[in-house]
């Protein structure tokens, strides 16, 4: 028996070890994977601590699940007609009653302290490098940088045209969001119509963008790279015109790139863009329904 279960834990340990790493993408690319199984790879710190809890529970889930089995085929086979051909009438155990209402509720305990903790991590970014205004737009994303001269602009998949080698479908865009590796990025959201939802996986970051209020989270690359994601809240017809791409570069990259992004982009101003320019006409019109 104890075999056995030494066996079935090292599988699951095989297996957890697989889901936390991911399969497919290489280093400093976060984007989902052919059969992926699990979470994607971390690129952050915050993504790191949602590793860690996810295999905690994990772990947690594996020891119930086999407890329950092996209990089960005991019954099964212990009490089985032909080896117990007259049953025992009792109907109540007091201690075993008391055991199965105290040990679940102190495995929720368990669960509780860290997943509160992380809830608080995620939750608020001490001493930010950097913020970034994120506004979810029917159907687009609209990314103003207040600390670094103000200017904003407006974020789109590419048509698949566009694409070029190693850019994924419908999840590369024309304008992504720049980070420096290293920053602590505040990460500001609301919506301008309805709630939608910025979700970044590999860098640990889900916020929701609701109209009329601001939402903070915060996030960091601790390596460069491309990450990408999506809106994850179903926010209308054009919701999977939503993609997200975060491009995390070294510090002085970053500030070229801010340079050229104070020329290029306008002033952010907080007005929404006119509907007619949301998403161009011909761009609409060659994406499947
Ligand atoms: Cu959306």
């Amino acid at each position: 028996m104890r075999l056995a279960l030494a066996g079935l834990f090292g599988a699951s340990s095989l297996i957890g070890t697989a889901l936390a790493q991911g399969s497919g993408p290489e280093a400093g690319v976060g984007q989902p994977a052919p059969w992926g199984l699990g979470l994607q790879p971390a690129a952050g710190p915050v993504k790191e601590a949602i590793h860690d809890f996810n295999t905690l529970v994990l772990w947690i889930i594996i020891a119930i699940t086999a407890f329950v089995l092996v209990l089960l085929a005991y019954v099964v086979f212990r009490f089985r007609e032909s080896a117990n051909p007259t049953p025992s009438r009792t109907s109540h155990n007091t201690i075993i009653e008391i055991a199965w209402t105290v040990v679940p509720v102190l495995i929720l305990v368990v669960i509780a302290i860290p997943s509160f903790r992380l809830i608080y991590y995620e939750d608020r970014a001490h001493d930010a490098d950097l913020t970034i205004n994120v506004q979810g737009r029917q159907w687009y994303w609209h990314y103003a940088y207040p600390d670094n001269g103000n200017f904003a602009f407006d974020s789109r998949p590419l048509a698949d045209e566009e694409l070029k080698p190693g850019q994924p479908r419908n999840l590369a865009v024309d304008e992504p969001l720049v980070i420096p590796v290293g920053a602590t990025v505040r990460v500001l959201t609301t919506g301008q119509d309805v709630i939608h939802s910025f979700f970044v996986p590999s860098l640990g970051v889900q916020k929701y963008t609701i109209p009329g209020r601001t939402l903070e989270t915060w996030f960091k690359a601790d390596r460069p790279g491309t990450f990408y994601g999506q809106c994850n809240q179903i926010c209308g017809t054009n919701h999977w015109f939503m993609p997200i791409q975060v491009h995390a570069v070294p510090q002085a990259e970053f500030e070229a790139w801010v340079a050229q992004a104070k020329t290029k982009y306008a002033q952010a101003d907080g007005a929404p863009a006119p509907l007619a320019t949301a998403a161009p006409a011909q761009q609409l019109a060659a994406l499947p329904r």
